[in-house]
């Protein structure tokens, strides 16, 4: 399984590098080589809209860094524009996947936005979304920077938005240590989207 999913990821970023998939023989290979996650439907949220739901799988990067491919899980949905850039932004909501192998393949997750107060991107802008495999038992929602060697990954830049679903989302684990969650803070505030979502919590102006 290990070797299998590592040559599908490799494929996947040759495919990627090359622009159309077109194989020796001419045909096209889209549907043999993907990387991309599936996802289950959304489960329930606590706001009963299903574009709360965040889902998708933690991978481990083709060039992930050296450094430990087994421990435990953490995933945060933090905001990207309250500041706290230094710590890898204000938590919003997050979940411990507990221990995990990253070498056996993708490990599945969902998210409950709304399980958090429900805080839409056009209320509150963007997040970023962050994994980190914990080895020494130290990462909470309230700390997820990474040790140093430590392996993480991000997404960044993440609308969740009340009008439409968020794609099934592919987290790579591809960063080693404190850097990788880190960001600097915005100078703006937040700009309010007219198409509101009527958010519990509101810090766009
Ligand atoms: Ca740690």
């Amino acid at each position: 399984m290990r070797t299998l999913t590592t040559t599908l990821t490799l494929l996947g970023l040759l495919t990627a590098c090359t622009g159309d998939s077109v194989t020796p023989d001419g045909s096209d290979d889209t549907d043999v080589v993907s990387t991309d996650p599936t996802c289950d439907p959304p489960s329930a949220t606590t706001c009963d809209n299903p574009y709360a739901s965040l889902r998708g799988t933690v991978r481990l990067g083709a060039d992930a860094p050296e450094g430990s491919r087994q421990g435990r899980l953490l995933i945060l949905l933090a905001h990207e524009w309250l500041g706290q850039g230094a710590v890898g932004g204000v938590p919003h909501i997050g979940a411990d996947l507990g221990e995990v192998d990253l070498d056996a393949g993708p490990i599945d997750f969902e998210l409950d936005m709304c399980a958090g107060g429900s805080m839409w991107s056009e209320e509150n802008c963007s997040y970023q979304l962050i994994a980190v495999i914990d080895t020494n038992g130290n990462q909470t929602s309230s700390n997820m920077v990474p040790d140093a060697g430590e392996l993480a990954g991000r997404i960044a830049s993440l609308d969740v938005s009340c009008h439409a679903e968020t794609e099934c989302l592919d987290l790579v684990i591809d960063c080693a240590g404190p850097d990788c969650v880190r960001f600097e803070d915005k100078t703006t505030a937040c700009a309010c989207d007219p198409d509101s979502c009527n958010s519990e919590y509101v810090t766009c102006r």
